[in-house]
């Protein structure tokens, strides 16, 4: 019988915690036998920030040139590998229930494609699995969040050659084995609709190619990480039938600037540029639109007899995705219309919001709006994987941080999705960015902090490195106490 009762709140068993990857946490990058990842190196090296576009393979040799020579303390990250005891007491306290990091590739194989695998590195994620089950920390793991080992950037440029496949299919296979009673809850690459953008996503240098080359090589690298997406799938399906695997991207929710159809169907096709990514790994197959995408801008994506049976057959279980801010597509902008890129997407300004120090626009209803959609549009559970503000704190005399705007930022965003929710979306969790301080992935900054705890380092890396709970951070250990019923 048809019924007309909806939920009133989040449900039972909801999901609630934190989120962070590697590059960003970890530090320990000259311990236990690591090896550098290209990213990480630029992050560090401060020469240029990953996200560019004009990122060289001689930027890259200064960047682990640097590296040797320890002369960029950020590359600390905020110390997680040595300090990740007090780290997920901390997460416990606050009540968490799941804890998503990330593996970093080049700890488990230095140079990506190693003979053997580092051990070391293996137990340092055995010890973190088993801290976080000793709190009943669900751990939520992403296999590749920008991280590429930068000797497969030297040996391959990346994900552009297809070879790259084999070296992250040996290393997905070991590591979704290896901690297969451990982990459940799985994803691929990180915001893996980023990946025409800079080098971060690709690890691909290829600054010396033209606009249109440049897609091309983009658009072929992004199959290829479909193909090591839809093998690490398979992978775990065979290994952990009951394990889930995600696909996860960026989502900034598109608005047309006005009423104006030409602004609509602009919205639209910017749009499928990043809906592109789901669909193909959620319905297992290039979506139509982007045939046309694809011609009209030259790329011919060359496939293997099998990809597009692999790709069928191996579509992921759910959903997973950031959300920080929307973005406005303008047909016609004029003067007056400012143009702002926000976490790596183009758009323009939208003057019914409001933006954070660094212009992202914060829209929590857009939360709502792309909840909707996507359960719309997929019909497959939802994971909310990164939500936050990134902010200057200031700490007081008496050793305090009053971030009574991190906490108006989640608030709204929560209340949104419970909104979401009400109006029948399913979803498994709620993940913010980040529980700890972190280095900013896209300015390489540690002062544009996200954290509910505070970490005592500052831009150049002086700091005792010391934590301290934020007012969020008890504003948050209530939310996750009452289940989302005070916000
Ligand atoms: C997402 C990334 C994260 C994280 C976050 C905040 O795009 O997945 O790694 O960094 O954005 O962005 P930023 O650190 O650039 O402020």
């Amino acid at each position: 019988m048809y019924s007309t009762d909806y939920p009133q709140s989040f449900p039972a068993g909801f999901l609630w915690g934190g989120a962070s990857a590697a590059t960003q946490i970890e530090g320990g990058w000259n311990v236990d036998g690591k090896g550098l990842s290209g990213a990480e190196c630029i992050i560090a090296g401060g020469q240029k920030n990953s996200t560019q576009d004009n990122v060289t393979k001689k930027d890259l040799l200064l960047a682990v040139k640097s590296q040797s020579e320890m002369k960029y303390p950020k590359r600390h990250g905020n110390d997680f590998y040595h300090r990740y005891k007090e780290d997920i007491q901390l997460m416990a306290k606050m009540g968490f229930q799941a804890y998503r990091l990330s593996i970093s590739w080049s700890r488990i194989f230095p140079h990506g494609d190693d003979e053997k695998p580092n051990e070391k590195g293996l137990e340092f994620y055995d010890r973190i699995f088993d801290e976080l089950h000793r709190y009943n920390i669900e751990p939520v793991v992403t296999l590749f969040h920008y991280d590429t080992p930068v000797a497969l950037t030297f040996k391959y440029n990346g994900w552009a050659d297809r070879k790259i496949i084999s070296a992250a299919t040996r290393y997905t296979q070991l590591v979704l084995k290896r901690y297969s009673d451990k982990v459940r809850y799985w994803m691929t690459f990180n915001e893996i609709n980023t990946g025409t953008t800079g080098f971060h996503a690709t690890g691909a240098v290829d600054s010396d190619l033209s606009k249109h080359e440049q897609l091309q090589l983009r658009y072929q690298a992004l199959h290829h990480q479909f193909i090591a997406s839809a093998i690490a799938t398979k992978q775990l399906h065979q290994i952990n039938p009951q394990a889930k695997m995600g696909c996860m991207i960026g989502r900034d929710q598109t608005y047309p600037a006005t009423a104006n159809p030409s602004d609509s169907i602009l919205a639209q096709q910017e749009d499928r540029l990043n809906l592109f990514y789901p669909d193909v790994q959620i319905r297992g197959e290039y979506p139509e639109y982007m045939n046309r995408y694809f011609k009209d801008h030259g790329i011919k994506i060359k496939m293997k007899p099998d990809d597009q049976q692999l790709l069928k057959k191996n579509t992921v279980d759910y959903l997973s995705f950031s959300y920080y801010t929307s973005r406005v597509s303008n047909s016609r902008p004029t003067s007056s219309d400012k143009k702002i890129t926000v976490n790596m997407a183009n758009g323009f300004n939208n003057p019914y919001l409001e933006g954070t120090p660094w212009g992202w626009l914060i829209d929590p209803v857009g939360l709502r709006v792309t909840l909707n959609e996507f359960w719309d549009r997929y019909h497959v559970p939802l994971f909310i994987v990164e939500n936050g503000l990134g902010a200057v704190d200031q700490l007081t005399n008496d050793r305090k941080i009053h971030d009574d705007y991190r906490i108006n930022y989640l608030q709204s965003h929560l209340e949104q999705v419970k909104e979401a929710i009400k109006d029948g979306v399913n979803l498994i969790g709620y993940l913010m960015w980040s529980p700890i301080d972190l280095v900013s992935f896209s300015t390489s900054e540690m002062k544009k902090r996200y954290g509910l705890v505070y970490v005592d380092l500052d831009n150049d890396g002086n700091g005792s490195l010391n934590r301290i709970p934020k007012d969020s951070f008890y504003w948050y250990r209530q939310v996750i106490k009452t289940n989302g019923l005070k916000l």
